[in-house]
């Protein structure tokens, strides 16, 4: 099923990749469980020599990924730091890279821990801060600019389209991590990014049961050399794994509808709430960023995170006495989620490296993945959560 340029989004989030099977017609793409396939004559194939290179289930996901973004090439890893590994081998040793200082705390410790071993520079900067972003490409030759936007657990913006138009001028690409918003609610490609990075294991694949990445780009020669470096260094997604997110994306337009509607309903909920002190939600007009969430994304999403006025016994309290909320670290799935960042997903930025780079997680800091339940059912656990 081929999707029309003029397809709203859930039009085709359903059909994206997907083709009926060329062997049986099945409506839904096989999980292709193969290492290999036959060749007929030395080096003669339908295509496909070996899973590592490239199976029938990858390339559906990879196709769905790419038409999602509104972009040409996808490819898909085996998570999402295999994919943000994959994409950082594209700058070479000595060349630059600038990063938000509020990022996924797994991603700084691939960058600070591994990869600034094997030579790639790293600077970090407040990306919500657009001038503090130009004037820090004005003064150093950069490879590459890292965005996260939303950011991990800040929900920061950063103003892709802006940044884009001074990186490259200044002979920089930029990558974004589009894994809060996902492509429901946010194409970086067509505000001028280069690169699309996710996790899907969050909102993509949207049931909490499968680890994936992507990459996503429009440009040939990199998507070339990604392609190659995804064969060669070997961190694929597994046929199961591809299937279960083919499977997610085609709720994603939905899934993503309730997520901004139970987001904004639990963050406006925590805003009058006299126990809480800050709420950080892109939808609340109370957001530094509210104009620009709304000129650059298509809805919130389901990312709220908020401090208490008790502070960090109180917050840990409050996330160990919710019901529906579970206790646990990840996002974007059905369920609602409750985790505390600086002792859960970011404990890797606490350090003196991280906190010399700009990180700030505060210890009573409380992020919420908002799921899809009835919003009047998660207002009430939180409530009797902040009760006590
Ligand atoms: O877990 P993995 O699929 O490898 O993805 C890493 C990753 C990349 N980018 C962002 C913005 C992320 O949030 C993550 C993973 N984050 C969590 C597990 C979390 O709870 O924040």
């Amino acid at each position: 099923m081929t999707t029309n340029p003029n397809d709203r989004f859930e039009t085709i989030a359903v059909h994206a990749g997907v083709e009926p099977d060329p062997t049986t017609g099945a409506i839904m793409t096989p999980i292709y469980q193969t290492s290999t396939f036959a060749q007929t004559g030395i080096n003669e194939h339908k295509g496909y020599d070996y899973s590592r290179a490239g199976n029938p289930t990858r390339t559906a996901l990879e196709n769905a990924l790419a038409t999602l973004e509104g972009a040409r090439f996808g490819l898909s890893f085996s998570s999402g730091l295999a994919a943000i590994d994959t994409v950082m081998r594209l700058v070479k040793p000595g060349e630059a890279v600038l990063c938000g200082n509020d990022v996924y705390g797994g991603t700084f410790r691939l960058f600070d821990k591994v990869l600034a071993d094997y030579g790639l520079r790293f600077t970090f900067v407040d990306t919500s801060d657009t001038a503090a972003v130009l004037a820090a490409l004005e003064a150093t030759p950069v490879r590459m600019v890292w965005l996260e936007t939303p950011t991990n657990p800040m929900l920061r913006l950063a103003d892709i389209a802006t940044i884009s138009a001074a990186a490259h001028a200044a002979g920089a690409w930029v990558a974004v991590d589009n894994t809060f918003a996902s492509p429901a609610l946010q194409r970086p490609l067509a505000l001028g990014a280069d690169f699309v990075i996710h996790s899907t294991t969050k909102y993509l694949g949207g049931h909490s049961d499968v680890i994936g990445g992507a990459i996503v780009t429009n440009d040939e020669a990199s998507h070339e050399r990604l392609k190659f470096l995804q064969k060669a260094v070997g961190a694929v997604s597994a046929p199961m794994d591809c299937f279960l997110t083919l499977r997610g994306i085609k709720t994603l337009g939905l899934r993503m509808r309730a997520h901004c509607d139970n987001g904004m309903a639990v963050a406006q909920f925590l805003e009058d709430h006299q126990a809480v002190e800050q709420v950080f939600y892109p939808g609340l007009e109370s957001h530094p960023q509210y104009e620009l969430a709304r000129r650059q994304m298509d809805g919130p999403g389901g990312m709220v995170s908020f401090t208490l006025r008790g502070g960090p016994d109180v917050a840990r309290d409050v996330a160990l006495r919710t019901r529906l909320f579970t206790l646990a670290e990840s996002l974007g799935g059905v369920e609602s989620l409750i985790e505390i960042p600086a002792a859960m997903t970011h404990a890797s930025v606490a350090g003196p490296e991280a906190q010399a780079a700009g990180f700030e997680v505060d210890a009573s800091l409380i992020r919420l993945s908002v799921g899809i339940e009835h919003p009047t059912d998660l207002i009430a656990d939180l409530k009797q959560a902040l009760a006590g």
